[in-house]
């Protein structure tokens, strides 16, 4: 019988759909009984989680697919975000109050015998990034949903992330982080879209001339799909992310068999390792070889599933049409691969000459440089490419030669500093290199930085003899922020004090109006309310401390916080000096002096890198400190320290609305933008700072008067380090007393030379104190005197703090959003009907 359209259609399932919160709960039940894995005779919290997010998917699942058939059916340019980090942290209270469900899940809970707080607790972040610029990431994601943008992000499916930090006496100590134990309850596998992907092999050429790349080991990337809901809008777009596998033909029942167990289940040993870990250890040879395999599988999967897509709407191809259906954004320099995958697809699958395979590549990629720290700036050795990848390996030289004739041709006053911006680096014969980050700006039709200090520096310094050469191609996209999820949801007190008083909500998707704010910044009414709120904050962020660190910490002390990963130049080791020096000061005063104090708790979190040794001196300081300060019975009522371990997602969205003062204290000119900075200031922390990244513009939005400001400019930088170098630097009393306090032992017997030398002589950079540590100390102390004076001052302290909020419209990860949109991508919206 011949079938008809409505025969074949799938059926519409009756699902029990979530709606007011006597159906909510029905679905809970639903799914706590039929897709719940416990005991159908228990409810408890845990099931209740997984049973909640369940009845949450199956509405974000309907949108998803009304979305993308959507998309399908009005065929508009699309944008693809290529990342090796997503660091999305809990989706759970995101969903449900994008979903506008917030009030209807949580009754639905209380009839159950649940509560929606201690039920969003049972959830494991995933935590598959490092810092910022996952994080970007992600807001970027929820941005693109809530503009209703044609986009997909896609990254790799890690099993453990980045790892789990434990404090121990030893300081910092890693572990696996299993955050899919129990499964993720948010991700859809697509069992129907899988594509191979080879590594090693040869490359062969055709009878016609055509070069082909064949053999190897081909494994397999599995989709796996994380609804991302955007905020007031059916819009519900996807993370894709892959798994390495293999296909059971690929299982070598034979060897098996015959015993020869390991070497069958050689190949699934290599899948694995792939999506082990983000950023596996990379000083031997096999963890570069590892790294470079899961940067290939990211691109090749991605762009074998953006052409099948392509040629899935469009029957005969007109492959110059390409760049007007699909942009692709590489976070960073990790997925540079995408650049030699597309031209190896366009040429050798799909015949097209190299001029047209070039044009397509590059109108197609945009580039985003998220740092300028050298050890940052990947660069692959051309003989672990060639090995891997060789025929990528061939492409990638080709461009090098092509931009090579290109100067010669057009700017011959280059020529002789070619060979330093070539894509090759053939500097050292027995190390020759690919700068990876030179292949995206000789190929990428837009190269931006992340503030516009840094796409400033970017353009001066770091690719100035690009920018000389393609000045067009260079743009700055100032970071932003998501205001849902850094505002609305993690801090519900002051967002409906917000809302009172803009008297509207319409702030969450259209972050300027908090400028609103202003004109009330000094009315006592608001002061006070909003005082109420961050106290809250404070009280259920001191719970937490207890509760998981076990510290018992003061709300009504001024609530001093620095969250990131640890690293030098963000100079956590300042802020730790600066600490020690207000611990002595205290211990010498008299019990009046004391009493006169502003009592501080100082706390610090982030993830130093595993192998990054200073880093972790820096937390282990920071814990001895605390251990010391803490238990001193005459300062730990006027000072605490604490590091709060495992710092992630779900810590930010606790530890930001308590803040009272936050540190960005980088050295100038090293931070590309930051993002904490943004989340702070959207939440009336205030910022004790340097100008650097987007301190400089958040400084500008919110006044300089609201702002902690001290520390050498970037400009002034060059000339301090080589004055340090020279020996012209004198350094402040109090510095070298600090110094020898630690030296003392005051803090315990582990060994803290190597940190303080590097205050003093090499720190592996070049001669002495690169980080300006010595330098900035004296005008740092000053600010944080200067920040005790005005905490004394209340109502000054919440006119600065309310004036921090109403001057951060500017850093929505929106307002971001729609400039990538416009000025980059070309892609319009498609907003579901
Ligand atoms: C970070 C930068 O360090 C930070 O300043 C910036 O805000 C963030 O990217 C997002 O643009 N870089 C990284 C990295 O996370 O791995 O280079």
């Amino acid at each position: 019988m011949a079938s008809n359209a409505s025969e074949s259609a799938v059926p519409a399932i009756a699902h029990p759909t979530p709606g007011d919160s006597f159906g909510v709960a029905a679905n809970i039940v639903y799914h706590s009984q039929f897709s719940s894995r416990f005991s159908p005779f228990k409810f408890e919290v845990e099931q209740a989680f997984y049973a909640t997010a369940a009845s949450v998917k199956d509405a974000l699942v309907q949108r998803w697919n009304e979305t993308y058939k959507h998309f399908h059916e009005e065929d508009p340019k699309q944008v693809y975000y290529l990342s090796m980090e997503f660091l999305q942290g809990r989706a759970l209270t995101n969903a449900i109050g994008n979903l506008g469900l917030s009030d209807a899940y949580a009754a639905a809970l209380t009839k159950l015998g649940h509560d929606l707080e201690n039920v969003r607790e049972q959830e494991k972040d995933a935590a598959l990034g490092n810092g910022g610029l996952g994080r970007l990431a992600s807001c970027f994601l929820d941005s693109m949903a809530t503009l209703d943008l044609p986009a997909w992000g896609y990254g790799l499916r890690y099993k453990y992330g980045l790892f789990k930090q434990i404090i121990s006496s030893k300081g910092q100590e890693e572990y696996a982080e299993d955050w899919l134990e129990k499964s993720s309850p948010w991700e859809i596998v697509r069992h129907d879209v899988t594509y191979p992907v080879r590594f090693f092999g040869e490359v062969q050429v055709d009878s016609d001339g055509r070069r082909k790349w064949i053999g190897g080991e081909v494994m397999q990337a599995l989709a796996y799909d994380i609804p991302i809901p955007g905020y007031n809008t059916k819009n519900t777009i996807s993370l894709r992310i892959w798994e390495a596998r293999v296909p059971a033909e690929d299982f070598d029942l034979y060897a098996f068999n015959a015993g020869k167990h390991e070497e069958a289940v050689q190949l699934q040993l290599k899948a694995d390792q792939i999506c082990s870990v983000l950023y596996p250890g990379d000083s031997t040879e096999d963890g570069k070889l590892l790294r470079l395999k899961q940067q290939y599988m990211l691109c090749s999967a991605s762009l074998q599933d953006i052409f099948s897509r392509f040629k899935e709407r469009r029957g005969a191809i007109s492959w110059d049409e390409f760049p007007n259906k699909v942009a692709v954004q590489l976070n960073d320099t990790h997925p540079t691969l995408a650049i030699p995958e597309l031209m190896r697809i366009l040429m050798d699958d799909e015949g097209l000459g190299w001029d047209q395979a070039w044009n397509i590549t590059s109108s197609t990629i945009a580039y985003t440089n998220h740092t300028v720290l050298p050890e940052a700036l990947e660069k692959w050795s051309q003989v672990v490419m060639a090995k891997l990848l060789p025929r990528h390996m061939e492409i990638i030289a080709e461009i090098d030669k092509r931009f090579q004739v290109l100067v010669a041709r057009t700017r011959p006053e280059l020529e002789s500093k070619l060979e330093a911006l070539q894509v090759l680096d053939n500097s050292n014969p027995e190390k020759k290199l690919v700068r990876m980050a030179h292949l995206c700006v000789v190929s990428a039709h837009s190269v931006n930085g992340v503030a516009e200090l840094h796409s400033e520096i970017l353009k001066k310094e770091l690719f100035s003899d690009f920018y000389s050469l393609w000045p067009e191609k260079f743009n700055n996209k100032t970071n932003g922020v998501t205001p849902r999820r850094w505002l609305r949801f993690c801090s519900p007190e002051l967002s409906a004090i917000i809302t009172k008083w803009l008297r509207t909500d319409k702030w969450v998707t259209n972050l300027d109006l908090l400028s609103g704010l202003r004109e009330f910044a000094e009315n006592k009414q608001l002061q006070e309310e909003w005082n109420a709120a961050k106290l809250a904050n404070k009280v259920r962020f001191a719970d937490y401390l207890l509760k998981v660190v076990g510290v018992e910490v003061n709300p009504q002390t001024l609530f001093d916080i620095q969250i990131k990963r640890i690293h030098e130049y963000k100079r956590q080791l300042l802020n730790i000096l600066s600490v020690i020096y207000r611990y002595k000061t205290i211990k010498e005063m008299s019990p009046e002096e004391r009493a006169n104090t502003v009592p501080r708790t100082v706390m610090f979190g982030g993830k130093a890198f595993a192998t990054y040794a200073q880093a972790k001196r820096i937390v282990k300081l920071v814990t001895d400190v605390g251990a010391v300060v803490n238990n001193d019975p005459n300062v730990s009522p006027h000072l605490k320290v604490v590091f709060i371990p495992n710092y992630n997602v779900t810590v930010a969205e606790l530890a930001i609305p308590a803040s009272e003062l936050s540190q960005h204290i980088s050295t100038a000119g090293m931070e590309a933008s930051g993002t904490s900075n943004m989340k702070f200031a959207l939440n009336g922390s205030l910022i004790i700072g340097t100008l650097d990244g987007a301190n400089i513009e958040i400084r500008e939005e919110i006044g300089e008067d609201n702002f902690f400001l001290f520390g050498a400019r970037a400009d002034d930088v060059p000339r301090l380090r080589k004055e340090r170098e020279q020996g012209k630097f004198v350094p402040d009393p109090r510095f070298e007393e600090v110094k020898d306090f630690i030296r003392s032992k005051a803090f315990g017997d582990f060994d803290y030379e190597p940190l303080l030398e590097a205050l003093e002589g090499d720190t592996g950079y070049g001669r002495g104190d690169y980080f300006l540590v010595g330098q900035d100390f004296p005008g740092y102390l000053d600010a944080q005197d200067k920040v005790d004076e005005t905490y004394k001052n209340r109502a000054k302290w919440m006119k600065m703090s309310i004036l921090s909020t109403a001057g951060s419209g500017k850093f929505s990860s929106d307002r971001t959003i729609s400039q990538y949109a416009n000025e980059i991508w070309q892609v319009g919206q498609c907003r579901v009907p």
